[in-house]
């Protein structure tokens, strides 16, 4: 879809923000992304979707030459904690990279039992948020009405 074919902006976020979105280097599922992004893109914001599989060198590559507001890392086929803690070392071991805003959710693992552990240790590897499963995604438009300062100088998409 084009941009001048998608619907108007719901409302005008104050201000706009620039998102990195990706999922897990083992994970295909995509309409999980296309759903975050046409929310975000209908709330104002600006996303860039890496698609599924998305390598972890691939992802701190691209945040490094993006500088994105906020990276939001969505799984779903379980294994969100591993790829999460690998993603999330990644960034946080690269100086371009080390502080770039970044949360997780969609379904981290396969079970609810573990998930604070499961929470605790995505929090630990440098994630700001994890989102319980089965958190509704408009939770992303408060983070992003929340986040500090002024909107990063480079475009992420
Ligand atoms: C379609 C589908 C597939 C397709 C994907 C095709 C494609 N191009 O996307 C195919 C057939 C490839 C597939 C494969 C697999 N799948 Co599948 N798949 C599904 C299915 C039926 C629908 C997913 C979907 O598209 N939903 C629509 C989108 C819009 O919704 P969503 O994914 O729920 O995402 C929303 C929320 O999760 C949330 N959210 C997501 N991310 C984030 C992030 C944040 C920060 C927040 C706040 C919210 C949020 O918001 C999103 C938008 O509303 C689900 C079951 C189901 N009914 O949900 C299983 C499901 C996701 N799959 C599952 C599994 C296990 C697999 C496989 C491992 C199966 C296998 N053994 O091969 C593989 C994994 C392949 C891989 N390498 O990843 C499991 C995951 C189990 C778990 N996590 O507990 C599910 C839940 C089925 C089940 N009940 O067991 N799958």
């Amino acid at each position: 879809m084009t941009p001048s074919a998608r619907p108007q902006s719901l409302r005008s976020p104050q201000p706009s923000r620039r998102v990195l979105l990706t999922t897990g280097s083992s994970d295909a599922h995509t309409w999980n992304l296309v759903h975050l992004q046409l929310l975000l893109e209908e709330h104002g914001h600006s996303v860039l979707n890496l698609g599924p599989c998305v390598p972890e060198q691939l992802l701190v590559d691209t945040v490094g030459m993006t500088d994105p507001d906020l990276v939001v890392f969505s799984s779903v086929n379980g294994h969100g904690h591993q790829d999460g803690l690998r993603a999330a070392r990644a960034l946080r071991a690269d100086e371009r990279t080390r502080s770039v805003p970044m949360v997780i959710g969609g379904l981290l693992g396969i079970s609810p039992e573990g998930a604070s552990t499961r929470a605790a240790e995505l929090l630990d590897a440098g994630y700001d948020e994890v989102y319980a499963d089965g958190t509704p995604p408009t939770a992303l438009l408060r983070r992003l009405a929340g986040l500090d300062g002024a909107c990063r100088g480079r475009a992420a998409a």
